[in-house]
């Protein structure tokens, strides 16, 4: 019986391990290659050791971003530094306004949905988060906290690529 119990767990600790785990050699890109990243109308996830600039944005419990506009150079990776000050959970998501409309309604309906993507980040309260973002198509993009009312109370800003 305890034989059993034990392969059980061994069991379950390899399949969950198996869903985490990066390292498979079949499934695992070529030494070197770098991750699949998926292009967005607003850029590219960025690679670290390219941003050659850092924006810190700070958000309060005012609703607000500050600032609440970026002037970036198409072409350029960026890490945007935020740092809340607020009492409250916030975030930034950065997007188009229609992506960014559509993504609010969601949140409304679903408020407590996880989600993670590399175009945004979750702050607790006091803390900091980071991006780094290529922005390699021109145009006017935004960028928003989508917690529930946030949005909706103007926690928002935008961002101008100059081609
Ligand atoms: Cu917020």
């Amino acid at each position: 019986m305890k034989t059993l119990q034990r392969f059980v767990a061994a069991a379950l600790l390899a399949a969950s391990a198996g869903a985490f785990a990066h390292g498979n050699e079949t499934h695992a890109p070529k030494a070197g290659a770098p991750a699949v990243k998926e292009q967005k109308p607003w850029g590219i996830a960025g690679d670290a050791d390219d941003a050659r600039r850092t924006i810190t944005l700070d958000m309060a419990d005012s609703m607000r971003f500050t600032p609440e506009s970026l002037r970036i150079q198409r072409g350029e990776t960026v890490r945007l530094r935020v740092a809340n000050k607020g009492q409250i959970m916030h975030e930034i998501v950065l997007g188009t306004q229609a992506s960014l409309d559509e993504h609010a309604q969601m949140m409304l309906k679903f408020p407590t949905m996880e989600h993670g993507e590399p175009y945004m980040a979750h702050v607790p309260p006091g803390q900091s988060g980071e991006l780094v973002w290529k922005f390699n198509r021109a145009g006017s993009f935004d960028f928003a906290c989508l917690i529930p009312g946030h949005y909706q109370a103007g926690m928002r800003g935008t961002i101008t690529v100059t081609p």
